[in-house]
Parts: C-alpha cells; sequence; structure tokens
C-alpha cells in the first residue's frame, strides 16, 4: 500500500509503536531547538536530569523573544543559555540572529529530518518536508537526553491544493486566513495536514513556511508540504543543496480526510479581534481606521514578503494616523533588505524598524494604545497578548498591511491605488553564519545563572485522594496566554516559578493568586475549563505555574495537545467530562472530591466526582496512555526520565 509523506519519515525514524491513528509511538529525533523564554526552563530541566552532554545529533539555543533588557533579567538569562549550549553540546544564536523558527528554516531544516522546538510555532520547518513539532521544554529535554520523542499518531488530513494564488495581491498568509475560517481553532486537533496536488508547485518554499507555521492556530500537531525543487531551490540558495532530498506522498497514499483548495479563489483575508479564526474577506472591513501596524514575526518574514512591503512603502509616507513596526524575522533577510536598499524605502516612509526578534507579537513593546486597532502580519490576536487589554488585533498579510499603513485604513489590494512589485525568491541569500556558535568542545566551561534563575520546581508523588475547590471556571479555547500571561512585565520571570505564578490568570482574575495560596494548604485547586483548553503557546509555565500554586486537576470538555501533555508532564491530572453537559452543575468554590484516584488511573476506570458542598456527582475520565499514567502516578516527567536515564 501507498505511504504518504508523514508515513514515510515517521517510518525511517520509529523506535517503536504502529503507525496507526491513536497509537502511542516513539520516533527518533534529529534535531531539538529552543528559544529562551521556554529554553531556560528547558536547559535547567536538562541540567536537573544530570546529563553533560546532549544525546540528539543536532540541538540549537536561539535567543528572539526576551530581548527588551530593561534590566539585567534578559541579559542573565541571555549568558546563562550562551554557556548552557556550549556546556551541553548545541548550537547558539546569538540574540539579534532573528527568530528562531525563520533562522531554523534557512540554516538548519532539511527534507525528511524530525525536529522538535520548545515553541508552538515550530511546524514552520514543515514547509521545508520535514517533521517538525512543537513541544513543551521538559519533552524536549527529555529527547536530549536520549529518549525517544512519543507521541499518539495523529490523523492524516490532506489539504489537495490546486490553481495558483493571484500574486501580488493574494499571498500565502490568505491561504492559511483561509483554513481558519474552514476549520476554526479547533479543527486540527489530533491532526497532520500534509499538502499535496498540483497548486503546491505554485508556492515558494517560505510561501509554504507561511502556512505550516500558522497552522498552528488551527491546533494541528503539524503541517508538511512535500520536498520538491522548490525546495531544491531554497536549499541552493542557502548553500546547502546537499541537503536535499526528493519526497512526495505515492500515488495511493492515504488520507483520513481530503480538503481541496483552488488556489486561484482565494481572496485577501483578514482574522477579526480576539481569535485568529474569527476570518472575513479583507473587502468586509474596506475603509475601517487603523491606529497601528506590525509587520514581520516567525509567520511573514521571508526576503521576498519584506521586499514587497518595501516596494509598497516606497516613495510613500506613513499615514499621519498610524504607528508602523517592521520586525524582520532574521538577520539575514535584515541583512538583504539593508543591501538592496529596501530598508530604506521602509525607514523613509516613516516605519520604526526593530531588531529581528519577536516584539510586539509577544507584547515586548509596540504595545496599542487604549482601545486602539492595531493591524498585523502576525499569527495571534487573542485579547490583552498586544501588551494592551483593551486593544483590537486584527492579523492579515504583509500586503494588507503595509496598505493600510499608507492610507490609515483596510484597503483591499484589489481595489488600492498604490502599485505592487511582483517579488521573486532569490537566487542565493546572503550567507554570514557569524552570529551562530558552534558547539564547543571545552567540557570544563561553568554555567553561569543570574540571581533570578531559581530551580525547577518538582511535584511530590500523586496522592490517593483530592479534595480541592473550583478555583476558577472558564469557557472553552482559553489560551496559554489566559493562563500565563506573556509580555514585557512577565517574560523575564521564565526562569524563576516562584515569581511567574504570581501572575497566573492575572488577566481573567487578579485575586487568582491569592486564592490559590490559600486553598494550597487546605488541599489544593481545581480549574474548570470548557472546550479546547490550553490552546496557543507551548510555554509548559503555563502547567508548571499552577502546579506550584497547588493546582491538583484540571477538568475539561478537550484539550489542547501541547498543554495537556505540559499538564501531565508537571503532575497535573488533565479530566475530561464524560458528559460535557456536567459543566453546568460545577460553580467556582466547589469543593469536588475524587477518592481512589491511583486504582482508577491504573484500571482505566471513570473517576467520580463528588461536589462536597450540594453532594452531587458526575464522571470524568482521564484517556491517559501507559506511560502518562506513569509520569502522573510519580508527578511528572522529570523524576521518570532522571530515573530512566542515570538510574
Ligand atoms: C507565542 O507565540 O505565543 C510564543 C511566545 O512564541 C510561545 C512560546 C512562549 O510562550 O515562550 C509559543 O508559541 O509557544
Ligand atoms: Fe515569536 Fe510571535 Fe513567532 Fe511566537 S509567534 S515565535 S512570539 S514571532
Amino acid at each position: 500500500m501507498g505511504k504518504n509523506i508523514v508515513e514515510k519519515i515517521l517510518e525511517s525514524h520509529l523506535v517503536y509503536g504502529d503507525l496507526k491513528p491513536g497509537n502511542l509511538i516513539g520516533v527518533r529525533v534529529d534535531e531539538v531547538y529552543t528559544q529562551d523564554a521556554t529554553g531556560t526552563m528547558t536547559w535547567l530541566e536538562f541540567e536537573a536530569i544530570g546529563l553533560d552532554r546532549i544525546k540528539v545529533p543536532l540541538a540549537v539555543s536561539y535567543v528572539d523573544h526576551n530581548m527588551l533588557q530593561s534590566n539585567f533579567m534578559n541579559a542573565d538569562d541571555h549568558l546563562f543559555l550562551r554557556t548552557a549550549a556550549a556546556k551541553f553540546g548545541a548550537y547558539f544564536s546569538r540574540p539579534g540572529n532573528g527568530i528562531c523558527h525563520q533562522v531554523n528554516l534557512e540554516r538548519f531544516a532539511a527534507p525528511g529530518m524530525i525536529a522538535l522546538g520548545t515553541d508552538s510555532h515550530t511546524p514552520t520547518g514543515g514547509g521545508m518536508g520535514m517533521i517538525s513539532i512543537g513541544v513543551g521544554g521538559l519533552d524536549a529535554a527529555s529527547v536530549m537526553a536520549g529518549m525517544p520523542f512519543e507521541f499518539t499518531m495523529p490523523k492524516i488530513v490532506k489539504i489537495y491544493l490546486t490553481g495558483k494564488l493571484r500574486r501580488p495581491h493574494v499571498t500565502a498568509m490568505d491561504v492559511i486566513l483561509s483554513l481558519l475560517k474552514m476549520l476554526t481553532v479547533k479543527g486540527g486537533v489530533g491532526k497532520i495536514f500534509e499538502y499535496g496536488g498540483p497548486g503546491v508547485k505554485d508556492l515558494s518554499l517560505t510561501e509554504r513556511a507561511t502556512i505550516t507555521n500558522m497552522g498552528a492556530e488551527l491546533g494541528a500537531t503539524t503541517s508538511i508540504f512535500p520536498s520538491d525543487e522548490n525546495t531544491l531551490k531554497f536549499l541552493k540558495a542557502q548553500g546547502r543543496q546537499h541537503q536535499w532530498i526528493e519526497l512526495e506522498a505515492d500515488e495511493d497514499a492515504t488520507y483520513s480526510e481530503i480538503i481541496e483548495i483552488d488556489l486561484s479563489n482565494i481572496e485577501p483575508m483578514i482574522a477579526q479581534p480576539h481569535s485568529p479564526d474569527n476570518v472575513v474577506s479583507v473587502k468586509e472591513l474596506k475603509g475601517m481606521k487603523i491606529d497601528q501596524v506590525c509587520i514581520g514575526s516567525c509567520t511573514n518574514s521571508s526576503y521576498k514578503i519584506m521586499k514587497t512591503v518595501a516596494s509598497i512603502l516606497r516613495g510613500k509616507t506613513v499615514h499621519p494616523d498610524v504607528t508602523l513596526f517592521v520586525n524582520p524575522g532574521s538577520k539575514q533577510v535584515y541583512e538583504m533588505l539593508a543591501k538592496d536598499g529596501s530598508i530604506e524605502d521602509i525607514i523613509s516612509s516613516g516605519a520604526r524598524v526593530l531588531e529581528s526578534a519577536c516584539g510586539p507579537c509577544i507584547g515586548m513593546g509596540g504595545a496599542p494604545g487604549s482601545g486602539q486597532k492595531s493591524l498585523r502580519s502576525y499569527n495571534r490576536n487573542f485579547k490583552g497578548r498586544s501588551g494592551t487589554k483593551d486593544a483590537f488585533v486584527y492579523l492579515a498579510s504583509p500586503v494588507v498591511c503595509a496598505l493600510a499603513a499608507i492610507e490609515g485604513k483596510i484597503v483591499d489590494p484589489f481595489d488600492g491605488s498604490i502599485k505592487i512589485d511582483l517579488i521573486d525568491e532569490p537566487e542565493t541569500f546572503l550567507i554570514n553564519d557569524n552570529m551562530i556558535i558552534p558547539p564547543q568542545k571545552d567540557r570544563e566551561i561553568k554555567i553561569i545563572k543570574g540571581p533570578n534563575i531559581k530551580e525547577v520546581p518538582i511535584k511530590e508523588p500523586l496522592e490517593t485522594k483530592i479534595t480541592a475547590e473550583v478555583l476558577l471556571k472558564l469557557g472553552d479555547n482559553i489560551t496559554t496566554d489566559d493562563i500565563l500571561p506573556a509580555g514585557s512585565q512577565v517574560l523575564p520571570y521564565r526562569s524563576n516559578i516562584p515569581m511567574i505564578s504570581t501572575f497566573t490568570f492575572k488577566n481573567i482574575d487578579e485575586t487568582f493568586y491569592e486564592r490559590a495560596i490559600n486553598a494550597k494548604n487546605k488541599g489544593g485547586g481545581i480549574i474548570i475549563g470548557g472546550e479546547n483548553y490550553g490552546q496557543g503557546s507551548s510555554r509548559e509555565h503555563a502547567a508548571m505555574a499552577p502546579m506550584f500554586l497547588g493546582i491538583k486537576a484540571v477538568i475539561a470538555k478537550s484539550f489542547a495537545r501541547i498543554h495537556r501533555a505540559n499538564l501531565i508532564n508537571f503532575g497535573i491530572l488533565p479530566l475530561i467530562f464524560v458528559n460535557p453537559d456536567d459543566y453546568d452543575k460545577i460553580q467556582q468554590g466547589d469543593i469536588l472530591e475524587i477518592v481512589d484516584l491511583i486504582d482508577s488511573i491504573k484500571s482505566d476506570q471513570v473517576y467520580r466526582v463528588r461536589v462536597v458542598q450540594r453532594d452531587i456527582y458526575f464522571d470524568v475520565i482521564s484517556n491517559l496512555n501507559s506511560k502518562e499514567k506513569e509520569l502522573i502516578v510519580q508527578g511528572g516527567l522529570l523524576p521518570y526520565v532522571r530515573k530512566k536515564v542515570i538510574g
């Protein structure tokens, strides 16, 4: 029987398991990469496992999120990461070199590989014809310690592309926004999207990467394109043609579902506040005034798209009512734009050009004013993520963004009067790896930890009975930004769990931290969620901080993949309502009692939950696989890996 691309790659990396959807599989990993905001914990966890050298062929430590350096903390983290990379054998991409996903695509990604990254947009690498998956830090640390990467085999959905994009007005961003409109932020849960069909040839490698990057917003495990002549063209232009292999699905490959998309019918699209799937066509918002525009991020930072933006801005002035920020995703792109005069066009228009980093995308500067409308070529527009609670963030292609920056309002690229140049991918990129430090041979290097860098907290093994208070009852699609916000005030504490835990659920309920601390001494807390609990960022801090505050379980209608894994990794039980209507029975302040926990876990039984005050009952299940059961019982992944690796 024919194989699809995902099956081909997984099969060549399979350590155990059977590639049937729903089965537990273990695979060998070729690369692990980290970024600083999740990476400090990852490397502390690796250190806590107790090995002195990584056991994967390639690891890269990037610095791109915590770049404001408003005090010593960010710089101390950078030094810790540099010395840890040197000690443990990873490449170190210095601050200023760019956003992890963009740089990884340029300099390390290769078709046929399996990569893990401690960031939810790691699927960017899928544009290269590789399986690239976002994970929590502890999962990454355990793979770097030599464990296979274990996950539940997802369903493979084919996205069959035909036609051609109507360039330059329509871009790859409009393709993924159209898919988000069609499938929603839950549409990809438990799935990998594999692109195929004649339309694939129309998309350059970086356009493909934009689509796979934002596949994260569909909730998908990852997305992947074939490796073909466009892949070869990009690798050649990066001086890495030797890393090319061809990868296509067999003619008779099978899929659990096929979705057809005609690229010729794609229109310019825009996501409205406050969710990336709240998508309408740009036409529908034509004329809407905009206060701020941000162009760049790991979604839309290719040289081709940035040069297109420069062509729109050339000779124009940013509208007086608008602030325009531009953050090119990598030093390579930035340097090329500087060399060819594009940066001059961008600066001359009045844009505020930022360094190559995440910047406003994660609220590290560039926050909009009160109640303002910000239009961004980024991938997430969750409420408050920009740094301004009452701002309205819209997401659209860099073309739509650049036009709005000049006109001060939303313009449909098809009926705007501004000329947009049709730009090709370059034949050669500027290759200068001077900001990437290769792994060091000298093992005597000392890891330097500033005073804000604290130990990784570890949970006690599971108790047999939970009697805990419902501290918060939440709705559907709660994001990890809701659980543990990012932004310039909070991000610097990513290496300090006691401190960062004071911000848990802060934007939803200012009293949460105090109430959790009170409940901690009386049996702990429970969180109630709706569908798709924990979507978005891979930050394991959204599990570590609740664990630190004594949260014992989260009961929800369903969970997002990475957050569910993070909860288990830190010993918090992710429970699902057997009957979703029971959600309505629970109130904040209820005391819930679950008995015989360990027996129920081991025997896969339904757990009876008693609402103590009203003496009513409802049922939940945990759906844990055999390894997850062990982790939960032992108090999480760290004690488990340490025992396996060190003994
Ligand atoms: C994001 O885009 O939300 C982040 C910030 O890159 C996160 C990682 C983090 O929280 O550090 C992600 O996407 O995983
Ligand atoms: Fe950085 Fe934004 Fe990309 Fe996250 S989504 S990696 S914050 S640019």
